[in-house]
């Protein structure tokens, strides 16, 4: 993919300096046509490269994108929250994307994009849907500070809610291959520490992994 030096050079009519050069510069440079009569597009440049595709952003949530399969409605909790909220009385105060739910624990500092000091009592309301590769029993784990909530297709699978430290849960199910509506919601009471994974263990396996990203697809 890397030509697009070429057309530069032919333009301008300088000698050609590409390096691992073997280029026929004979057949162009014998033409003689006057090179301010050309108008020809400026280089091509590489667009920018699609950071949520490519690799995981340094911090936990990002602008959405048509490459986002983790959606999250973002609300601002009263201070001293114990719990989750009903979300369905309530406002979000803006929408976010995750690239994956493997959120170690770490301090949060950095807020969200538009909402830089939501960085304490907040709580998400994310959707996503897993790819269930073959039909089975699985283990779902839940790690969070503070509060979550796991949802396969609105179902209640853990229950991890509550203002406390990283603490982890799971629940053992048995699901059908295909597509799978999960919810997770979860919620970050005082400042600073947060943690937000959801792992599994697939049948016939005890391997336990937190859930790769091309697992899921959009909502
Ligand atoms: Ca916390």
């Amino acid at each position: 993919m890397k030509i697009l030096h070429r057309t530069i050079v032919l333009l301008t009519g300088l000698p050609l300096a590409c390096s691992g050069g073997s280029f026929k510069s004979g057949a162009v440079a014998s033409q003689e046509t006057p090179p301010v009569a050309e108008e020809k597009a400026p280089p091509v440049e590489e667009p920018p490269r699609e950071k949520s595709l490519d690799q995981k952003p340094d911090e936990p949530f990002y602008v959405c994108d048509d490459n986002s399969v983790i959606t999250a409605n973002v609300y601002e909790l009263e201070v001293d929250t114990q719990n989750l909220p009903d979300f369905s009385t309530m406002t979000p105060s803006t929408e976010i994307c995750l690239y994956d739910y493997n959120i170690a624990e770490r301090p949060f500092e950095a807020g969200f994009p538009g909402e830089e000091t939501l960085i304490e009592w907040f709580a998400l309301e994310s959707k996503t849907q897993l790819l269930i590769p073959k039909s089975g029993e699985y283990e779902f784990i839940l790690n969070s500070d503070d509060g979550s909530k796991l949802y396969i297709d609105n179902v209640l699978v853990i229950d991890n809610d509550g203002q406390h430290a990283t603490t982890r849960k799971s629940a053992i199910l048995i699901l059908n291959e295909g597509l799978h509506q999960v919810r997770v919601d979860y919620f970050q009471g005082p400042r600073y520490l947060m943690a937000l994974q959801v792992g599994w263990v697939k049948p016939g396996s005890t391997q336990e992994e937190w859930i790769p990203r091309d697992a899921f697809r959009a909502p």
